[in-house]
């Protein structure tokens, strides 16, 4: 494919559908051309990406790269790379992953609220023993990270009736939810929450923050809910926290080494559900229009929500 007289975008994402992917793209763009990795037969001419899951350098082979679209919502991948061109990033914003999030969110804290997993290690024992759950509006439900997903998540609880803290790095209104922010406001936040769910992004200040000194904050018995990143969770201090019984049932899906490796204790570990990285999911159908609808305001010179502060790491 040689360069034509529009701008190239470069699709080069692992681990995805690139045939939906392209599909979706080329019915949603009209003003770039689009090529998909490896068929990108002259660099020079590259002048968007769309990035996931790159080996460091890569997109540092593309001279005239003006902006990099992120297919996740999470851009910690990119930003680790120490030789990524100084352009602006893009990260994803996309109704469906939201909605997926919040489907996962509520899951889970339906299913610790109603001590499903009590219940399922009752079974293991054949244990018949009802249990009654707290009432709703007496249950506290702490969501770390108001976002595009958090935010959803926290509001969708309240909807349903929990009472909602949430958890940002600076202050936030969300109706029905108690909102606290900053590392002053973690402790507060923390005191007494029974189901803690994390959706931060990981960035220097939040990496290590699901710890042991923020589980001692809990109530006693508290779940965690757990789809931020991997690197957020301090494994040896969940370990802990499970043993002592100070945290009673966590769900992850996410972990610090992706495919979690056989040997981990957390695949065996009865308090403990291990999702593949699946809580939430980027639609090819969907994204394809916010890319487009972003890419045009950038080739038109327009301001552009959703470009990652280098500065504050998301
Ligand atoms: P956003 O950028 O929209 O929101 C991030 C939220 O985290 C904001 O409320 C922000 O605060 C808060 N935050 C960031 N840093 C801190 C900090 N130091 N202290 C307190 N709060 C902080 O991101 P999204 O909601 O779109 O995505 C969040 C993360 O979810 C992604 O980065 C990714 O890691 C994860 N994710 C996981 C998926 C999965 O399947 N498991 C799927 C998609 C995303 P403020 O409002 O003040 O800016
Ligand atoms: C994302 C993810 O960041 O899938 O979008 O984790």
């Amino acid at each position: 494919m040689a360069a034509g007289s529009q701008p190239v975008l470069l699709f080069a994402c692992e681990g995805v559908d690139t045939l939906a992917w392209r599909d979706a793209l080329e019915a949603a763009l009209s003003s770039v051309e689009l090529w998909v990795w490896p068929d990108a037969p002259d660099a020079d001419a590259v002048v968007f990406g769309m990035a996931w899951g790159n080996p460091p350098g890569f997109w540092r082979s593309f001279p005239n790269l003006q902006a990099i679209f992120s297919l996740g919502a999470g851009v910690d991948g990119l930003l680790a790379d120490a030789t990524l061109p100084a352009v602006p990033i893009v990260r994803m914003v996309d109704p469906s992953l939201a909605d997926g999030m919040v489907e996962f969110v509520v899951m889970r804290t339906l299913h610790h609220h109603r001590l499903v997993h009590v219940y399922e290690q009752q079974q293991a024992n054949a244990t018949w023993r009802p249990l009654r759950p707290p009432r709703i509006g007496r249950r506290r439900v702490g969501v770390m990270g108001l976002g595009e997903l958090g935010g959803r998540c926290a509001r969708a609880l309240a909807d349903l009736g929990f009472q909602v803290r949430g958890w940002s790095r600076r202050p936030k209104a969300l109706e029905g939810v108690e909102t606290f922010h900053g590392p002053a406001g973690l402790p507060a936040f923390a005191d007494g929450c029974e189901i803690l769910v994390c959706v931060l992004p990981l960035t220097s200040e939040t990496e290590g923050i699901l710890n042991a000194q923020l589980f001692a904050r809990l109530a006693p018995g508290a779940c965690l809910i757990q789809a931020g990143r991997g690197a957020h969770l301090v494994e040896a201090d969940l370990l802990d926290a499970l043993a002592s019984g100070r945290i009673a049932a966590a769900t992850l899906d996410v972990f610090r080494s992706e495919p979690l490796p056989p040997e981990h204790a957390f695949w065996r570990h009865p308090g403990v559900r291990v999702i593949p990285h699946a809580a939430a999911f980027t639609y090819p159908e969907t994204a394809a229009e916010v890319v487009a609808a972003n890419l045009g305001r950038l080739l038109r010179g327009e301001p552009v929500a959703d470009i990652v502060d280098p500065q504050a790491g998301y």
